[in-house]
């Protein structure tokens, strides 16, 4: 087939890869905003080459004419999660969405394959928007923790260099490392209300820092100059102090500051005086 003809094929694949990573990358950023926790840790995608399109075709006896409805993941998104608690929300939050319809789950975290691999997949069909119209696609979803991203990565990367025949003693360690990731997984579960509440303290006090320097800045161009060093220094002296009620109860009294103005008609959210 002509590379061209490659590029047209491939082109809606291209944007639902990269409309869904943008999706599911505004969900994490809305969670950390509002200083919740959020399952997805990381988004990546792709389109699987043209290469690796081929080989796959070769090795499932897939046609042409059926390579769209027979290979599910020429755009793939992977969604990687701190712990595996984080996969079923992931899943759930997939099921719930208007623009995803689910096609088929495929569920390797409680079944894993015999290569040691673990993931929770899901196919959705999709709809892009062309030039020539819409068009639906399907597209698969691989949902994993870290750490049987880390072991995913590892093992592709064997199967890539021994071309699919990986050395017994290979495999046999593969297999190891792959129960050592389940112990990895569930020790980490054990302590994951520990960690997640020491995220999402990080994350509000990220919050929050900025929403002060924000206002600061605000202030900076429309106070008085003494006023802004004292709140600045003010400012220094809390954050320095790492102690999260005090910058709270500073957010709040800048805040009072900032409505004083904003009594006076002075609207410096948007930096124009009123
Ligand atoms: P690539 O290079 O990642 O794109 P099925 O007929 O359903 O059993 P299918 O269609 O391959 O076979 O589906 P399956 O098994 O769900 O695998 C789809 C994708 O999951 C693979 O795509 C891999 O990305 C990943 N995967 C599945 N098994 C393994 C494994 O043992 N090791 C690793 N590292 N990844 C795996 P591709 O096209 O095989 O590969």
């Amino acid at each position: 087939m002509d590379i061209h003809i490659w590029r047209d094929l491939l082109d809606p694949y291209d944007l639902a890869v990269r409309e869904l990573t943008t999706k599911f990358e505004h969900l994490r950023y809305e969670y950390r905003s509002r200083g919740l926790y959020c399952p997805i840790e990381q988004v990546t995608g792709r389109v699987k080459t043209i290469s690796s399109i081929l080989d796959k075709m070769q090795k499932k006896q897939i046609d042409l004419s059926d390579l769209e409805e027979r290979m599910e993941d020429i755009a793939g998104v992977r969604i990687i999660c701190q712990f595996v608690e984080d996969i079923p929300k992931v899943v759930h939050m997939i099921r719930e969405r208007g623009d995803m319809e689910i096609l088929l789950e495929k569920d390797y975290v409680n079944h894993m394959k015999e290569s040691g691999y673990r993931s929770y997949h899901v196919i959705i069909r999709y709809e892009v928007q062309m030039m020539s119209g819409p068009k639906k696609i399907q597209a698969e979803i691989q949902i994993r923790t870290l750490g049987m991203n880390f072991w995913c990565t590892i093992e592709h990367s064997l199967q890539y260099k021994y071309k699919h025949n990986i050395p017994e003693h290979i495999r046999e360690k593969l297999l190891k490392s792959a129960d050592a990731i389940v112990l990895l997984d569930n020790e980490m579960s054990a302590v994951r209300e520990e960690i997640m509440d020491a995220q999402n303290s990080m994350q509000h006090q990220a919050n929050l820092t900025a929403e002060i320097l924000n206002t600061i800045q605000n202030l900076y161009s429309l106070a008085n100059k003494r006023e802004i060093s004292k709140i600045q220094e003010e400012f220094y002296e809390v954050y320095q102090s790492n102690d999260l009620e005090k910058l709270e109860r500073f957010h709040r009294q800048l805040d009072i500051i900032a409505e004083g103005y904003r009594a006076q008609g002075i609207d410096f959210t948007s930096g124009d005086v009123t």
